[in-house]
């Protein structure tokens, strides 16, 4: 199977270090497909009218999207329930945990096109400072109510680690984490996982 994308993108590193942590990560080849806002790209838009990052291609040639169907594939395909447990307190627990994380995902990739892509004076203030107030809250969220299943290798705490250490090279000046330490220091740790150190795009 392949997954195309770039590892920049916090959505497709999320799927490659899923891909590792289930025991996936030498059957899955990752094909580096950088994608613009504002361009189409053939090959993804033959395997996704959507045309976003990451798309996996199965074995039949198949598209798979987006990240989130890409992780719940790979845990299945490896018969893996640890990322996205069964059991159904936990399984909510974790999916929302991956959707909060998906949340502050979206609204740093939004954040950062409006910033470096979108053209000068086409800028909406107001719409940067509602997003800056939405990142805030994911980590204040992440800080305070979410310390106990970060623990984990799961869906969520792979959503979480991979996103914060995209705003880290992207939008440092966020300074993320100031007011959360808690944070801080359970991303360090999880940042020393041989899947985060095998994707990392530092020094990019
Ligand atoms: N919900 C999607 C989001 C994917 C996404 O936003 N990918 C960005 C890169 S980080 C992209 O492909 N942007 C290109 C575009 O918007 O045309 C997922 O989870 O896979």
């Amino acid at each position: 199977m392949k997954i195309y994308g770039d590892l920049i993108s916090p959505f497709v590193r999320m799927t490659i270090v899923a891909a590792h942590e289930v025991g996936l990560g030498e059957r899955v080849q990752h094909i580096v497909e950088p994608v613009k806002p504002t361009e189409v790209n053939a090959k993804l838009a033959s395997l996704s009218p959507i045309g976003k990052i990451p798309v996996l291609e199965t074995d039949h040639g198949h598209g798979i999207y987006d990240s989130r169907v890409i992780i719940e594939y790979l845990a299945h395909s490896a018969g893996n329930t640890n990322l996205i447990p069964h059991e159904p307190a936990k399984r909510f627990r974790v999916l929302t945990l991956q959707a909060l994380s998906q949340g502050l995902a979206d609204s740093a990739v939004a954040y950062r096109y409006e910033t470096a892509a979108r053209p000068k004076g086409l800028q909406w203030e107001d719409w940067m400072a509602r997003t800056e107030t939405r990142l805030h809250a994911s980590f204040d969220e992440l800080e305070a109510n979410w310390m106990d299943l970060l623990q984990d290798v799961n869906a969520g705490s792979i959503a979480a680690a991979v996103t914060l250490a995209y705003i880290d090279f992207r939008l440092p000046d966020l300074h993320w984490r100031n007011g959360h330490p808690k944070l801080g220091h359970w991303h360090e740790h999880f940042s020393g996982r041989d899947s985060m150190k095998k994707t990392s795009i530092a020094g990019r």
